[in-house]
Parts: structure tokens; C-alpha cells; sequence
């Protein structure tokens, strides 16, 4: 009750706040534009959340340029320094939690529960990733190999780009931009357009925090535009996405390219889609197996890489498993965040379209036995959908749908689930609910997905605990809040010296 009330506290604070503008930052300095980005609330989307200037090539040469120049003396400081930074900006987005979830709430629509989770993550990235780093101190010698006249130690890359997704707004632009950072790397950040506002109120803390002109850029704009350009430009070092497969093709292909006066290849980091599937078998607990169904497939309506949007269910107890997941499904609420429900709406027009198109799509592939209907109204709410008796290869059991949309497959026994779990493109997120040892140990071993759990809900990355990254075209694997994430942004230098 107390967060509740604290939380609805802080909706009104924010929406005081509604409809104000931001500007980029460049080296330290807020640059203005002509051109703005819009963003709006999905719950009511003719409320403006806030605008912000609208960066294009001028200012993103200009960010890249005062990346490089903080990085001559960023990479000097002292590691324990770069690290304090990281746990100051942690302590001070611990301080306005409350603020930050109430932003997460009008800017794209997450429910209380999933706003709280997504800033304890962004802290919990701060923390780790400040810790982890002092494994690197200051280029001391890290790898010593066997003779006495050698050594080898890690320096960073330079100035890189993060370009980052609207479904983990805060959490996830956090965490690619200060694993970099952490390590003495510079960044040019673009967020997405959908969260710019959050993405201001980020960069607000990087200020409180102290970072030195130029090690963080705030370069909001349009991603085919500036984002494109940043990911071909000769100065881009790095580049560290989190997407959809779609634009996740289009820069690893556009980042092979040498552009003029370019004298490194980029390394890319892609974290790209999901159809994440879980088995549930006949030895299985149907009542827990339900419950984690239906939290993985309709949390945050679904627009998460890690959610759950194939059930895998054999015979012997489909029937059993698909009226207990209906019947969870069903008591789902529906609505605007001030009523505290268990969904809220999509997360934008395009969204909305998109989960449309599929629900007609799957209209002929499967049995509709919840849901299919967008709700009456301004925002984008949709009912949580549920098809059974999907075939493997249907395009509803293929292809990211990105909403609450789950598919049923039903399989003649455990061999057969294994099968169709790894049968997409993707390899993210898999779950399974088995009391059988024996097939807990094959699953360990065959199902081939980035991050596999057991009797247990298949989202929600778990920082230093369970790193996050995906196999297959899910992405480059670039396992985020794990032990050797920071590994990603730096180089080795050895040195051998005959005495
Ligand atoms: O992605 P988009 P969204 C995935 C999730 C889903 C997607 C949803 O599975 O597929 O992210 O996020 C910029 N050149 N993950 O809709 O449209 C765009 O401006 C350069 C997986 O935001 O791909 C935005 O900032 N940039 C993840 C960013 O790309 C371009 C967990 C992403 O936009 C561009 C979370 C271009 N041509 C979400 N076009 C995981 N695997 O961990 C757009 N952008």
C-alpha cells in the first residue's frame, strides 16, 4: 500500500512536468534545434509527455568529436573514480525511484510493478558494472603469462554509439552506456523515439552525477536518419544496440563498411528479438506452469525480447494447461496506470498496428480462445489473445508479434517439445515445467536458447545474477550484467621486454 501511494504521488508530481523540452547535450553543452521529437502517452495519446530537439548529421558529428576529445583524459582517471561516478548516479536514481517509475508510467505505459522493476534494474546495472570494472584498474596487468618478461593489460576503445529500444527505456539505455563508460570508453547515446523524455531525465542524473563534458552525449533523433548516420561514420568506434532484428540486420550490414578515414573495424553489439517459448510436460506442476505463462506472456503486455509467446505443451495435459492459463489470462485488468492494472496499453500506433496485422494473421492459424480484440478508446489497450492448436511453422508461432499475443503448440511428448522449442530463428529465452530430472538435464543441454529457466517465469533479466543475451539471430550475445559484459569495450596490449 505504501509504494502504491507513494507511487501515485509521484504521477501527479510528474504530470506537472508534462509537456516540457529538452535539448541535446553535446560535450556538456544543451544544443537547441529546429526539428523535435514528440513523445506522447499510449494510455492517452493526444497528451503530450514532453518533446526534445531533434539531432541530424551537424550534431552528430559534433557529439562523436566531443566524445573523442573526453576520451583523451577519460581514459586516464583513475578506475576507483569511474567507478565512484557509476555508484553516485546509482544512489541518486535510487533517490528519485519514485519520479522515474512515475515517468515510466505516462511515457510508455508500464503498470507500476514493471516500472519499479525496470529502475531497480538500471541501479542494479550502475552498481555491477562499477564493481565488475575495477577488475581492469588502471591498465595493471591482468594476464600474466608464464616467463617473466611479459605482460598484458586492457585499454578501452574510444568513443562508441548506444542506440537503445523503448521497452526498457531506462534500464536498458543505462546499462549499454555505462558498461562502456565504466571501463574508460565515451559515448554519443540515441534513444528511442518513443521515450526521449525518460531518456532526458537519465541524462539529468548523469549531470547530478559529474561526468565530465563529453563522456555522455544525449543525441536524441530519428533512428533511419541520425541513427543510421552515427552507425556509418568513420568515428563511431563501437556500437552497442538493443532492437529488433529487423534494423539489427541493417546496421551490422551498414557497420562492415570503411568509410572514408575510417582506420578500425567497428565492433557491434546487437540484442535483437525473441518467439521464446515454454514446455510444459505431464510431469509438470500445472498450476505454477500457468501462473509463469501467463506472467511471461502478458507482462508488460508482451513487449519484452525475454516474454513468453509460445506455449509448448504436450497432449497428455494441454488440455489442463490451456484452461488454467485462459482462465489466469482472463482475470487480467486492462487500463490506465492510476488504476493499477495488470496491462496497460502498447506502446504506440505502430505497435498497435502491428499486433492487429497478427491477429488476423493468426485468425487462420490457430483456435482464438481469449482475447483478439483491441479495447474501445483513445489508448492502445488490447486484450490479452490467446490461440490453440497453432502448427509450429505458423507465422504466429515464427515471427516476433511484440504484444500480448500468446501462441499454443501442442506436441505428442517431450522429445517433440524439445524440437519445436528450438525451432524459430531465435535462441533468447526458453522455459520449461518438468518434474523429470532426466529431461531437466537434456533441456540443459539441448535447448538452445541464451537463457533458459526452469519451473519458473522465463523474463526479467536478473543483473550480476543471470547475464542476459541470446543465441541465433536473438543477437551478438552480448551478455549484459554478467561477469565479462565490460570485456566487450576493451583491448588487450601485451608487452614483452627482454631484459
Ligand atoms: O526496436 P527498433 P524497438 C527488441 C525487441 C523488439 C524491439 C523493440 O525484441 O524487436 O527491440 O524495440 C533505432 N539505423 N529488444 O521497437 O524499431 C530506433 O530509433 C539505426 C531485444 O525500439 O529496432 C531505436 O532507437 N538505428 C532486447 C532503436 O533503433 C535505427 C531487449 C530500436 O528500434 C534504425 C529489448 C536504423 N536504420 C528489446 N532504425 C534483447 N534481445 O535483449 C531504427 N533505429
Amino acid at each position: 500500500p505504501e509504494p502504491l501511494a507513494a507511487m501515485h504521488k509521484a504521477l501527479v508530481e510528474v504530470k506537472a512536468q508534462l509537456g516540457r523540452h529538452y535539448p541535446l547535450i553535446i560535450g556538456g553543452e544543451k544544443v537547441d534545434t529546429a526539428r523535435k521529437v514528440v513523445s506522447t502517452n499510449p494510455s492517452d495519446p493526444a497528451q503530450v509527455v514532453g518533446t526534445t530537439a531533434m539531432a541530424s548529421a551537424a550534431e552528430a558529428d559534433a557529439a562523436l568529436e566531443a566524445a573523442w576529445r573526453a576520451f583523451a583524459s577519460w581514459k586516464k582517471w583513475p578506475q576507483e573514480d569511474r567507478s565512484r561516478l557509476l555508484m553516485k548516479a546509482a544512489h541518486i536514481m535510487k533517490r528519485r525511484q519514485r519520479e522515474l517509475e512515475a515517468w515510466l508510467v505516462h511515457e510508455i505505459g508500464k503498470n507500476y510493478f514493471e516500472a519499479a522493476a525496470e529502475v531497480a534494474e538500471a541501479i542494479d546495472f550502475l552498481r555491477y558494472y562499477a564493481t565488475q570494472a575495477l577488475k581492469y584498474a588502471n591498465g595493471a596487468p591482468v594476464t600474466h603469462f608464464p616467463g617473466e618478461d611479459n605482460e598484458a593489460f586492457y585499454i578501452p576503445l574510444g568513443a562508441g554509439l548506444v542506440i537503445a529500444p523503448w521497452n526498457f527505456p531506462i534500464a536498458i539505455l543505462c546499462g549499454m552506456i555505462m558498461g562502456p563508460v565504466a571501463v574508460g570508453n565515451t559515448v554519443v547515446a540515441k534513444p528511442a523515439e518513443d521515450t526521449v523524455v525518460i531518456a532526458a531525465k537519465l541524462f539529468e542524473i548523469f549531470e547530478e552525477a559529474g561526468f565530465p563534458p563529453g563522456v555522455v552525449n544525449f543525441l536524441p533523433g530519428e533512428g533511419a536518419e541520425v541513427g543510421a548516420y552515427l552507425v556509418a561514420h568513420p568515428k563511431t568506434r563501437f556500437i552497442n544496440f538493443t532492437g529488433s532484428l529487423e534494423v539489427g540486420l541493417k546496421i551490422n550490414e551498414a557497420a562492415a563498411k570503411l568509410a572514408p578515414g575510417q582506420i578500425w573495424l567497428k565492433r557491434v553489439f546487437l540484442e535483437l528479438g525473441g518467439k521464446d517459448g515454454i514446455i510444459v510436460d505431464e510431469t509438470a506442476d500445472l498450476e505454477a506452469a500457468a501462473l509463469g505463462t501467463v506472467q511471461s506472456a502478458f507482462g508488460f503486455q508482451g513487449q519484452k525480447c525475454s516474454a513468453a509467446s509460445r506455449l509448448i505443451v504436450v497432449d497428455k495435459v494441454a488440455d489442463l494447461v490451456v484452461e488454467r492459463v485462459v482462465e489466469r489470462a482472463r482475470k487480467l485488468s486492462v487500463g490506465p496506470a492510476e488504476e493499477n492494472p495488470d496491462m496497460g496499453p502498447v506502446a504506440s500506433a505502430q505497435q498497435e498496428n502491428t499486433i492487429r496485422k497478427y491477429l488476423d494473421i493468426g485468425q487462420d492459424e490457430g483456435k482464438l480462445v481469449l482475447g483478439g480484440h483491441r479495447l474501445e478508446g483513445s489508448g492502445y489497450f488490447f486484450e490479452p489473445t490467446i490461440f490453440d492448436h497453432v502448427a509450429p511453422d505458423a507465422r504466429i508461432a515464427q515471427e516476433e508479434i511484440f504484444g500480448p499475443v500468446l501462441s499454443v503448440i501442442r506436441v505428442p511428448d517431450f522429445d517433440a517439445a524439445l524440437e519445436v522449442a528450438n525451432g524459430t530463428r531465435f535462441g533468447l529465452t526458453g522455459g520449461l515445467y518438468s518434474r523429470s530430472r532426466e529431461r531437466l538435464e537434456r533441456a540443459r543441454r539441448e535447448f538452445h536458447v541464451g537463457n533458459l529457466y526452469f519451473n519458473r517465469k522465463i523474463t526479467g533479466a536478473l543483473v550480476g545474477v543471470q547475464p542476459f543475451g541470446g543465441f541465433n539471430l536473438s543477437g551478438t550475445d552480448t551478455k549484459a550484467g554478467g561477469p565479462d559484459y565490460l570485456l566487450n569495450f576493451l583491448q588487450m596490449k601485451s608487452v614483452t621486454e627482454r631484459y
